[in-house]
């Protein structure tokens, strides 16, 4: 029986959400990440862990099928594999900043400066696109500091809250791209793999619709349906049962993430009651 391998990160930012996500979408793994690879009891997939940086060349390679890994290592390492799926965590973005003294006029500040990054591919995409000549310095970590010691004029690293920016008495002036953690997959899989691999994605599709969804219960006196199944447009429409109180019913629906609060004021002045929220394990649309 063919498995998946599936590389991830093997400690760092993403391991934690990596791991939660693939156990959500049902794969027990066997051994924890103190190892090199963990087989899935369950589901005929097994799991390398390495460093993420590694991660789109194994799976350019082969060696692994698939790969979870931020967006900004995929785009910079500009290998032959293919995106499958976004994953909705380790959102960030690589910025370009510089020391907050300096009055930013836009990209041609940047002629003729030196730019301290882990990032030399992305950069200097970003300075071609914008025609700008700069020196790109590469460096591997602390890439914050490096203005600071003079190594650097600015720099071009990974920014989430922006304290660190901040910290270091540098601000963000640029945007170079957006990242978040996302499923990668060797070119060419064989068939076997790639309906295992098929599954894993409507699994992890469900997973993370339910995540943007809540399940939501009220009561409605009967002359308020209809305004309030307009509200709530649910999967289909909502389920309405009647309830023992004459003139009131049940309705059950599913409402996004993002316009909830909206609708549950909508619902609140339209009469509705002992409106309950619940969380949504798995969605399959
Ligand atoms: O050991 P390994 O090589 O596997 O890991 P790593 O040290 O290279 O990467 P890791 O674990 O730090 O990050 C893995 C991935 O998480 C990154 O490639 C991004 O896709 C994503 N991610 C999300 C982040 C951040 N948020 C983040 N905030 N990666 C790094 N940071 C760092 C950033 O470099 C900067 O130093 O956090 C600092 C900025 O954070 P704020 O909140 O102060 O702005
Ligand atoms: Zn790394």
């Amino acid at each position: 029986m063919e498995k998946l391998r599936i590389a991830i990160q093997k400690s760092g930012r993403l391991q934690e959400k990596t791991t939660a996500l693939l156990r959500e979408c049902g794969l027990a793994f066997t051994n924890g990440p103190n190892r090199l690879k963990a087989d899935a009891r369950n589901f005929p997939a097994e799991l390398l862990y390495l460093r993420d940086d590694d991660i789109p060349q194994y799976v350019e390679d082969g060696v692994a099928d698939i790969g979870i890994v931020g967006e900004n290592v995929f785009i910079e390492k500009n290998k032959d594999i293919k995106i499958k799926e976004k994953l909705d965590f380790a959102k960030c973005r690589l910025s370009i900043a510089v020391p907050k003294s300096v009055e930013y006029s836009g990209t041609e500040y940047l002629n003729g400066k030196k730019i301290a990054t882990s990032y030399p591919f992305i950069v200097n995409q970003f300075l071609e696109k914008n025609n700008v000549k700069a020196e790109i310095h590469e460096i591997s970590g602390s890439v914050e500091i490096a203005p600071g010691i003079g190594l650097a004029d600015a720099i071009c690293d990974i920014v989430s809250t922006g304290s660190t920016l901040l910290g270091n008495g540098l601000k963000e002036v640029e945007t170079v791209i957006l990242s978040e953690a996302i499923l990668v997959a060797h070119n060419d899989l064989s068939t076997a793999k790639q309906q295992i691999l098929d599954k894993l994605i409507f699994r992890i599709k469900a997973v993370n619709t339910a995540k943007n969804n809540k399940y939501l219960l009220l009561n409605s006196p009967n002359h308020a349906i209809e305004a309030i199944t307009n509200v709530l447009p649910g999967m289909r429409s909502p389920t309405v049962t009647p309830l023992k109180e004459e003139g009131w019913s049940s309705l059950h629906s599913v409402v996004n993430e993002d316009d909830f609060w909206d609708k549950i004021d909508q619902l609140k002045e339209l009469g509705a009651q002992g409106i309950l929220v619940i969380p949504i394990e798995k969605m399959i649309l």
